[in-house]
């Protein structure tokens, strides 16, 4: 560690000390929100004048108190989207819009208006059942669907707008304000913060001055709110009433407590609600420091004694209100309608883009430690996993593994001869993944520091020179990646002939770009540092991560041509991140909670677009029990991302270290997610194609069943399993909730069922990882695992067939797919070098079929084996019909106690048509 680092931070400190980062009541825009919003301004909409052109219609309204207008553009975007933009008629200057989130300018669809004398204005697409009906007094909005008001903005009165004043206010303004903030050190609670805002010993001075905006948004029947990721909170989102709003503000928060709603590492500005019969979202495109506060009022009956007793009891449905602040920018909201959850999918990836298709070695484990010392370290943990029997994919290396954090450089002593360590990794058929952070250690000699000072490619302090802040290299400079300039140059810095030392086997990892300034106001970059476009860093703080990985993977598909799919892990994100690659939840702690807590953390991220996300294994802090760390290790198996991974002064923890017993658990773990890699692969390639996240909270696969929406301990891994990890100290049975009163769910290792719709007590010991798969559903899996990946190419495939009577309606049926491709390339894209294909089970035969007629590989796949639970009768005979017409007899083994079928020693190609039939 260098001097710099061990001053700044204390790895060992686990408490988050608070009073470095701001709650509600320390944010001035937040404070003069509230003071404002007392005084009951109303806007009055001038409807009059309204303008309906090809791509929206155009109308002012105005505060009825400082009679300013502000311009309303209302556009209608095919899928059932509307986007509502509100701005200055004429700002002083530009206010910033979010770039680069939106996938293509989403397509309009021309709006037809009625008019009604001026008092309100309905617009539709002529199409749909939707109308947005506009009151003019005072202004409101109400989304209406089948004549029922679904979401109405401004019902509250909750419309905010500072308006960009002239700099001679701003003069006047900060001498006042000088002057009185000379005689004291802390910040002012009444301070309004206008020009200038104090926290700690840090001052805010505002080039634009007060900026901010908001606005509120009443939910009709909703008492189900999700998403807005990133905190470390419940997957359902709480009140704020008694507590703090939710905050978006990127931080690198060590060791973040739990149960909070303080910004964490990434921001999706993105939140979803759900009620019997409909699933709406609203994505508030809005990159500056963001609170969003939830109000839900359940329903209330009450009577009306005047009435006749028939209609004296009214029900006055739920209600959740919801309040989003940004501190500026303008407002720039998207309502996306569904109204099913995965319309809502549709809809959201539709505007940000679906999940990057991932390499296939990423869905393997990844084995990574801050930090593992040098070669000689790689090799014997590497070595380690093969003695063990133990598969894996992915060494990591962290910061130390570079010239004094200087990224893109080995540090010549520990990594003398990186490419030879690598051909090791190649030899085995795994990858290795290195850390490169946007932090430039200032240093003339450093040709990255160098190039990019000559270049003007640093994010700027407000005099002008480069910003330069303290990080793990000491003083250092910030790309400013928000530059298209500055990404195509730091993605040319992955060409193998710019990144001395890498090979194709070499991914990225990109921490620490919230940005994490250790000296900065919460440690992140002050908020009047500048970027490209003259844009100060308030505008796009919760942008700059995205950027990162935005730019590093295109670095590694431009290193290899085009041909390959890169892989980066980023830990700060924003709207539409997945296109980019992976995301984690940064630095959790080696405890019960955390692991609990890694659940609704990563439903949320898959809800909000981001499906390839996991949680460092183990917990990050701390030495984790051997107990924990082997349910860390079951939990993780069944998540997208899974990576082990420790700091610095922690006890090392490769999965051999805690006695036998421990490594064959943890082995098991990992198998089992070996096994399971088509599933995976396949669930990947539907988030990729059809916007559905790999893992799903029950209320997405259950929408019309209550009793799933709060439920957050379990979770459906696509639409065929459900995982319920077992998250508690000595836990010997655990409480399962297997929903759908007319579905049945098989113990996927027992194979023993139940009718869903009822809690089951489940009995666990160490080895249980409670998994369950639904009747009706087909599950692809490996039957032979190699040490990676890699080694699996080969490998036979096992259909797993849970029968049900669900499925086509007919006793004892079922469906499944399963993608394939070479895992690493985009011929699937290009050269539509894909097989996808489709089982299905029905009338005692079970055929594979192509799903997908535009999709040819060459695969020497067989299906080996056949499983099929819930035959309730003993097969006369069992025989497998190709398509040119031969007919094979098949030995078979049935299990009358579980009701189980199963087929062995099978060579089914699995990319041919051919059935099985079971007389
Ligand atoms: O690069 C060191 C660590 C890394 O291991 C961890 O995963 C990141 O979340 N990094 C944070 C910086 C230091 C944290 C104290």
């Amino acid at each position: 560690m260098e001097a710099a680092e061990k001053e700044e931070i204390s790895v060992e400190d686990e408490v988050v000390d608070k009073t470095i980062f701001r709650d509600c009541s320390k944010i001035a825009f937040y404070r003069r929100q509230k003071q404002q919003l007392s005084k009951n301004t109303t806007y009055r909409a001038l409807l009059d004048s309204a303008t309906t052109g090809q791509d929206s219609t155009k109308f002012q309204i105005i505060n009825e108190t400082t009679k300013i207008p502000l311009l309303v553009e209302v556009y209608g975007i095919e899928r059932n989207i509307f986007r509502f933009k509100i701005n200055e008629e004429t700002p002083l200057k530009p206010r910033y819009e979010v770039p680069d989130v939106l996938t293509n300018k989403p397509t309009t669809v021309r709006l037809i208006s009625y008019s009604g004398d001026g008092g309100s204005l309905t617009l539709t697409d002529g199409k749909e059942d939707l109308k947005c009906y506009i009151t003019a007094n005072p202004f409101k909005i109400d989304l209406i669907s089948e004549k029922e008001v679904v979401i109405s903005i401004n019902s509250l009165g909750q419309l905010y707008f500072e308006h960009l004043q002239t700099p001679q206010t701003q003069r006047i303004t900060n001498k006042n304000e000088e002057k009185s903030s000379a005689d004291t050190s802390q910040e002012n609670p009444e301070d309004p913060g206008l020009w200038e805002e104090k926290f700690g010993n840090f001052v805010d001075v505002k080039a634009n001055g007060p900026a901010s905006i908001g606005l509120d948004f009443s939910l009709h029947g909703f008492e189900h709110v999700y998403g807005i990721p990133q905190h470390a909170e419940s997957h359902q989102l709480q009140n704020t009433r008694d507590g703090d709003a939710y905050r978006l503000y990127n931080l690198d928060i060590y060791g973040y407590q739990i149960h909070d709603k303080m910004g964490i590492y990434g921001s999706v500005p993105y939140l979803l609600a759900h009620k019997l019969g409909r699933t709406i979202g609203i994505f508030w495109l809005n990159a500056s420091e963001t609170l969003v506060e939830i109000n839900t009022e359940p329903a209330v009956e009450y009577t009306l004694t005047q009435m006749n007793p028939a209609a004296a009891k009214q029900m006055v449905r739920p209600r959740t209100n919801v309040h989003w602040m940004s501190e500026s920018g303008i407002i720039d909201v998207f309502l996306l309608t569904g109204p099913t959850p995965s319309d809502i999918f549709k809809q959201y990836s539709y505007l940000t883009g679906t999940q990057a298709m991932p390499p296939l070695f990423s869905l393997g484990y990844h084995q990574c430690r801050w930090n593992y010392e040098d070669e000689q370290d790689v090799e014997a943990v590497d070595a380690g996993f093969d003695e063990h029997d133990i598969p894996y994919d992915v060494m990591w290396l962290d910061i130390e593994h570079t010239e004094g954090k200087r990224y893109f450089t080995w540090d010549k002593k520990k990594f003398p001869n990186p490419k030879r360590m690598q051909e090791l990794l190649r030899s085995k058929k795994r990858k290795l993944v290195v850390i490169s952070d946007p932090h430039i250690k200032v240093d003339p000699d450093y040709s990255v520091y160098a190039k990019a000072k000559e270049e003007g490619f640093f994010v700027r302090n407000k005099e002008g020179g480069d910003f330069e802040g303290v990080c793990w290299p000491g003083l250092s400079s910030y790309l400013d990646l928000t530059n298209p300039k500055v990404r195509e140059w730091y993605s040319g810095l992955f060409a193998f002939p710019a990144y001395q030392g890498s090979t194709d086997i070499l991914f990225i990892w990109n921490d620490m770009n919230e940005p994490s300034v250790f000296r900065g106001p919460e440690l992140t970059m002050q908020k009047n540092a500048i970027h490209h476009g003259n844009w100060e860093h308030r505008e796009l703080h919760n942008i700059y991560g995205f950027y990162q990985q935005m730019a590093t993977a295109e670095g590694l598909i431009q290193r290899s041509k085009g041909k390959e799919r890169p892989f980066v892990l980023s830990r700060s994100f924003f709207a539409g991140s997945q296109k980019y690659g992976a995301v984690w939840t940064g630095d959790n702690t080696a405890e019960w909670s955390y692991l609990k807590i890694s659940i609704p953390m990563l439903l949320t991220l898959n809800i909000t677009g981001i499906s390839f996300c996991g949680a460092d294994v183990g917990g990050f802090i701390g030495n984790p029990e051997a107990e924990l760390l082997v349910r860390w290790y079951q939990a993780g198996a069944y998540q997208p991302f899974f990576r082990g991974h420790a700091t610095m002064n922690t006890k090392r923890r490769e999965p051999w270290l805690f006695g036998e017993e421990n490594t064959r658990l943890i082995r098991e773990a990992i198998r089992e997610r070996y096994t399971l890699l088509p599933y995976f692969y396949s669930l990947f390639y539907y988030a990729h194609v059809a916007s559905e996240p790999v893992m799903r909270p029950l209320w997405v696969e259950f929408p019309d069943e209550l009793e799933t929406f709060g439920v957050e301990d379990e979770y459906m891994l696509g639409s065929a399993l459900l995982v319920h990890p077992v998250t508690e100290p000595k836990a010997t049975t655990v409480d399962v909730f297997l929903p759908g009163s007319n579905e049945i769910w098989y113990d996927y290792k027992t194979f023993a069922h139940w009718e869903g719709g009822c809690t089951v007590k489940i009995p666990v010991a160490l080895d249980t990882i409670p998994v369950f798969q639904r009747g009706g559903s087909v599950v692809p899996i490996r039957t032979t695992i190699g040490k990676s990946t890699g080694w699996m190419t080969n490998s036979p495939y096992g259909l797993r067939v849970a029968l049900s009577t669900k499925v086509y309606g007919q006793l004892d049926s079922a469906v499944g797919e399963v993608y394939l491709d070479d895992g690493h390339s985009f011929q699937y894209l290009h050269q539509k070098q894909f097989l996808h294909r489709k089982f299905s089970f029905c009338s005692s035969v079970l055929s594979n079929s192509c799903a997908d007629e535009r999709g040819h590989y060459p695969s020497k796949c067989v299906v080996e084996q056949i499983l099929v639970l819930g035959l309730k009768k003993k097969p006369s005979s069992v025989s497998t019909h190709s398509s040119d017409g031969k007919d094979q007899p098949v030995t078979f083994t049935y299990y009358a106690q579980t009701s189980t079928l199963s087929l062995e020693k099978l060579s089914l190609n699995i990319g041919a048509d051919w059935e099985v039939h079971i007389t």
